[in-house]
């Protein structure tokens, strides 16, 4: 068994976490997920506090497992979602997409465990400084909005850049990426792309059949001439969008963040993979069945403990 200081003071099975990821961590899968023994979380994106409110509501009719709440700094409505969280009783909060500074006090005041998402050692230490409990190490490998670092080369050096603990982010969809999240320092992990799969994920079948379904190679980054990097899986859109992004002459930064307003919801919620923008990681390739997120745990640490357990096969 797997036990580190992540599931032993948050009170969960597993030391995972399931990524807050925007227009699908809804009450359904961080319930499923904190049900089968992980941290769920939902994800604040650009809910108003009131959306917020009434999703974790939701959740809490639907598990009496401890769940989190991913709030997304860039979100026009973060101050308003940032006072729900304190309302609400939530425990664990993780932040993405820029520096939670500015809400920390009120927070840990409020005994919530803050837990930012950082891309960088030079944010772990100020993260750590202004009383993070913990800080989620996200390579660029993930999907969504990323960071400039590997998984492998970012992970290492937030551990050694810090104190406090550490969750391996970014690229980790199988149990010999979770042994090996470990064996770089790390005492818990996130998985995102995983879990867009679980049986409890609500979004569209064609969003997850765009996973089932991805190669090695198919996701890009678009995004990076706006300062927001976003990786997802190529498509007609991306396309469109890629050569808009290349084309400074003829497209303004204005046309460009036009052409990516909704895009998410659309295939998400809507199931228009076409016209939508469909957020996945590097490892969308390796999620090849959807099944309920107690299996998906189960394999991942199952896997991790056989890995872990053999050391090395190299060593003689
Ligand atoms: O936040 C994420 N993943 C996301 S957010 C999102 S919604 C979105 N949609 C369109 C454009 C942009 C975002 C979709 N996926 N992951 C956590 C994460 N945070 N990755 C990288 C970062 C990050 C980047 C810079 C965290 C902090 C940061 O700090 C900059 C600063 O202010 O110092």
């Amino acid at each position: 068994m797997i036990s580190t200081v992540i599931n032993e003071q948050l009170g969960i099975e597993y030391p995972i976490f399931q990524g807050g990821m925007a227009w699908v961590a809804d009450a359904s899968l961080a319930a499923g997920v904190s049900n089968a023994g992980g941290l769920g979380l939902i994800a604040a994106m650009n809910s108003n506090g009131e959306q917020l409110r009434a999703e974790i509501r939701k959740c809490k009719e639907l598990t009496d497992k401890p769940f989190g709440v991913n709030i997304m700094l860039m979100s026009p409505f973060a101050d308003e979602v940032a006072d729900v969280v304190t309302e609400e009783g939530i425990k664990v909060v993780t932040t993405g997409a820029g520096n939670p500074g500015k809400y920390m006090d009120k927070w840990i005041g409020a005994g919530i465990k803050v837990i930012p998402v950082v891309p960088s050692t030079a944010l772990a230490k100020r993260m750590e400084k202004l009383g993070a409990f913990a800080v989620i190490a996200e390579g660029g490998e993930s999907g969504g909005h990323v960071g400039d670092l590997t998984t492998m080369a970012l992970v290492p050096q937030v551990v050694d850049a810090v104190s406090i603990p550490v969750i391996a982010a970014g690229g980790i969809a199988d149990g010999r990426q979770v042994a090996a999240s470990f064996m770089l320092g790390a005492v818990g992990v996130q998985v995102g792309t995983r879990f867009l799969v679980a049986k409890e994920c609500t979004i569209a079948q064609e969003y997850k059949d765009k996973i089932l379904k991805a190669k090695d190679i198919d996701t890009v980054v678009t995004g990076k001439r706006l300062g927001h990097p976003v990786r997802c899986i190529k498509s007609s859109y991306t396309r469109e969008y890629t050569k808009m992004e290349y084309d400074s002459s003829n497209y303004s930064d204005e046309e460009l963040e036009a052409k990516g307003a909704g895009v998410l919801r659309l295939a998400a919620r809507e199931g228009d993979v076409k016209n939508g923008c469909v957020l996945a990681g590097q490892v969308a390739s390796m999620v090849t069945k959807e099944e309920p997120a107690r299996d998906i745990i189960l394999d991942l640490f199952t896997k991790a403990e056989e890995v872990l357990g053999g050391a090395c096969k190299w060593v003689k």
